[in-house]
């Protein structure tokens, strides 16, 4: 399981948009996002590098 914290994300639209850009690189994942603390799971057998490079291409910031 990933856990990360992404910002920018303000709406269920910006959700929306995190969740195509996982699904961009692991159709398989299953994706939690809670838009009040930026929380993002994704529960992949991927790497993580992938992942926040897309999230981030998508517009959004990824703490770590
Ligand atoms: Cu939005």
């Amino acid at each position: 399981m990933i856990h990360l914290t992404v910002t920018g994300m303000t709406c269920q639209g910006c959700a929306r948009s995190v969740k195509g850009a996982i699904g961009a690189i692991d159709e398989a994942a299953a994706v939690e996002i809670d838009l009040s603390t930026g929380k993002v799971d994704i529960d992949s057998g991927k790497p993580l590098e992938p992942f926040v490079a897309a999230i981030e291409k998508a517009g959004f910031d990824v703490v770590r």
